[in-house]
């Protein structure tokens, strides 16, 4: 296979002094990260969590003696500095002790979610050339060993699947993955440590090369603005490996203030709930339809909830009414964050005036994110006058300045000058305060999902009889988004598919199942016609309108 592009765009080396000079980055790896907060933390708790083999609780020194045993476990395979390691797992304690397993040997890890199926688990291998693949033997009703072994046959690459749980013939029990811990070389900082994933906005999600330098320091100053501490409790609701539970402070950022980290199972009122009153949780971070969920089950609810300081929402949109209500029922301050795999990360801080709070997503981690607001589609220099609504461009200290072998994509996702391209319509006031306002990328948030427009439409267009495809977002009360996808048929199809069939049809084409298209319409043609992109957007709107109107 070809790879257009670099691994990894480094920063120029100006920035890059700047950033250390300023002490972001502070040259340590996760590995060496870890072995610090067990010398400091020793037999605290640091994740607390369930899977196949039942219950478990680690402290900090468990946490990186697994590491240290699951790194040269990786060793002993074959598994070499430098490697990729497609890494799908759900919250459960061994994501904990893989991924820093990975981060020892120096391996890097491909964040996959436990949505993500055969399409995407197969991009992910090929796009990376990984050499394996962990996951788990079943989730939610889906077989992903089963998924995980056709990846790992149709992949040459990969050479090892390891699974948890119940491995199938000729996969390896990842709980065997382990070996009497030795010295391994620490990776450089300034280097590649995981590749995280891009909600996408073109054909297949994209890879995101994030170094131990720059994820650290957002990880590091994210714990410091939500004020954690070795007393908190963090419960990951969401699947950790999204960038929101696992930096914003999440997992790493609670292991990082000494706190510890609890991962729930599922995101549910119910499972949240026991948990929270079980390990007088303090902090959780969720999608708005989820919090939404919460205040509606907290009247209800017999649990203990008054452990809860802080309830964070971001991913999507939240309205200040939502805030407010999300608020009041469960009695605790709400933070919103508005962040992105890419890099920046803004929070509502706890001092903030309740107006702040209720209707921004508050202002960056670091002094030096360099935020522009500017006209879209006009150079990047055209900044709007403060105030005014535009597409917000950042650079700054753990903002990548490109993507995963990406070559022709980061030239336009970037600027010419390293400000990445958010494809987010934003307003700043004259405090910096961030709002979110709207959307200029081709992708649909659906509750926090991040669906990439062409990517669906593509599946659409692999069917025989579809001619044409567009995938739009609708209003929902709900989810904020919900996906319609518009299909024109072939009139000559001898069987012509109804919109159950073309939804079935993308669903087996192994895509994860959030992405598959709400609902289905087929029009006999589409009211504009047109090739390239602009054409295409106005497409899409003009359908995004006709699907408001269609009850
Ligand atoms: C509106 N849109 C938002 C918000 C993200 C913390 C929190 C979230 C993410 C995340 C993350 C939003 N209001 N509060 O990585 O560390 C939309 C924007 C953004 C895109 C990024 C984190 N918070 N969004 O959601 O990579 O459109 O990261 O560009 O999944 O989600 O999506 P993602």
């Amino acid at each position: 296979m070809r790879h257009p592009g670099p691994e990894h765009t480094p920063w120029p080396a100006e920035a890059a002094d700047r950033y250390r000079a300023a002490g972001h980055w502070r040259g340590r790896s996760f590995g060496a990260a870890l072995s610090a907060l067990a010398a400091e933390h020793r037999d605290r708790t640091a994740v607390v969590g369930a899977s196949a083999a039942g219950p478990a609780r680690l402290t900090y020194r468990e946490l990186d003696d697994r590491a240290h045993r699951v790194a040269a476990g990786l060793r002993d395979l074959g598994v070499r500095a430098g490697d990729r390691v497609v890494l799908q797992l759900p919250n459960v304690p061994e994501f904990a002790t893989t991924l820093f397993g990975l981060f020892r040997a120096g391996a890097w890890p491909v964040l996959a979610l436990p949505a993500h199926r055969e399409a995407e688990l197969r991009h992910f291998a090929e796009q990376t050339d990984a050499v394996a693949i962990v996951t788990v033997d079943a989730h939610e009703g889906h077989d992903h060993a089963a998924t995980a072994r056709r990846v790992a046959d149709a992949v040459p690459a990969v050479r090892h699947l390891l699974v948890l749980g119940d491995p199938p013939p000729g996969a390896v029990d990842l709980s065997s993955v382990a070996a009497p811990p030795r010295d391994l070389p620490d990776p450089d900082a300034g280097g590649v440590a995981f590749l995280q994933l891009s909600g996408g906005t073109t054909g297949l999600p994209k890879l995101i090369p994030r170094t131990h330098d720059d994820y650290l320091y957002s990880v590091r100053e994210s714990a410091r603005i939500c004020l954690l501490g070795p007393d908190d409790a963090y419960l990951a609701a969401l699947p950790v490996a999204h960038n929101f539970p696992l930096s914003s402070p999440g997992v790493l950022g609670a292991l990082h203030a000494g706190a510890c980290a609890v991962l729930a199972p599922d995101p549910f009122p119910e499972t949240v709930f026991r948990l929270v009153e079980r390990e007088r949780v303090t902090i959780t971070g969720v999608v708005p339809p989820l919090a939404v969920a919460y205040a509606r089950a907290a009247a209800a609810t017999a649990r203990d909830l008054s452990s809860l300081r802080l309830l964070q929402v971001g991913g999507a949109r939240c309205s200040p009414a939502q805030v407010a209500r999300v608020a009041a029922a469960l009695g605790c301050a709400v933070q919103q964050v508005y962040g992105m795999g890419e890099g920046l990360v803004c929070y509502t801080r706890p001092d903030d005036p309740p107006e702040a709070v209720l209707g921004t997503q508050g202002t960056p981690i670091s002094p030096d994110d360099e935020l522009r607001v500017v006209e879209p589609g006009a150079p990047a220099h055209a900044e709007v006058p403060p105030g005014e609504v535009g597409e917000l461009l950042v650079r700054g200290p753990y903002t990548i300045r490109g993507y995963y072998r990406a070559a022709e994509h980061n030239a336009t996702a970037f600027t010419p000058d390293g400000f990445y391209r958010t494809g987010d319509l934003v307003r700043r006031d004259a405090a910096g305060r961030v709002t979110v306002v709207g959307r200029i990328k081709d992708q649909i948030n659906r509750g926090g999902e991040k669906i990439a427009v062409e990517e669906v439409e593509g599946h659409l267009l692999a069917h025989p009889a579809v001619l044409d495809a567009a995938v739009v977002g609708v209003a929902d009360d709900y989810l904020g988004q919900r996906s319609c996808a518009y299909v024109v048929l072939d009139g000559d199809a001898a069987e012509p598919p109804t919109p159950p069939q073309l939804r079935r049809f993308v669903r087996d084409r192994g895509v994860a199942p959030f992405k598959v298209p709400d609902r289905v319409l087929v029009l006999d043609r589409f009211p504009v016609t047109g090739v390239g992109k602009t054409s295409r957007r106005a497409l899409r709107a003009a359908l995004a309108t006709l699907a408001a109107l269609t009850p």
